[in-house]
């Protein structure tokens, strides 16, 4: 083999090497991102792979009905877990979320470490 072509082959093997050090990407929510749900009791974040058990998010909410300029307000009296299946990200809520727009801002990490964040926002009816 000659050298560019041995270059070649180890850039190949480098490409097929690194999907191992890729970041998890959220595949599904509830509620469902850009969606309005009634009363949710728990916000789940399913992944496309397993996760670490350092995954974590925030609740805050952007508006709600007949306040203007409401401050961003973080939801507190949860924690978030990852459930049996180990790619999903499970906050279950104390009481139900109240009628509002909220951010989700999630930070997960894969099971070699790789860290990955991200957000989704949603409505409560
Ligand atoms: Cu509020």
């Amino acid at each position: 083999m000659n050298k560019s072509l041995s270059l070649l082959a180890f850039g190949a093997a480098l490409a097929l090497a690194s999907p191992a050090l890729a970041q998890v990407k959220l595949v599904a929510s509830t509620p469902t991102a850009n969606k309005a749900a009634a009363k949710p009791m728990a916000v789940s974040l399913t992944f496309s792979d397993k996760i670490a058990s350092t995954s974590t998010m925030d609740i805050v909410m952007l508006t709600m009905p007949g306040m203007k300029d409401h401050p961003p307000m973080k939801i507190s009296g949860f924690t978030a877990g990852v459930s049996a299946d180990g790619k999903t990200l499970v906050a279950k809520l104390p009481r139900p979320l109240p009628v509002g727009t909220y951010v989700v801002n999630w930070r997960a990490a894969g099971t070699d470490g790789t860290p990955a964040t991200g957000k989704i926002n949603f409505a409560v009816k």
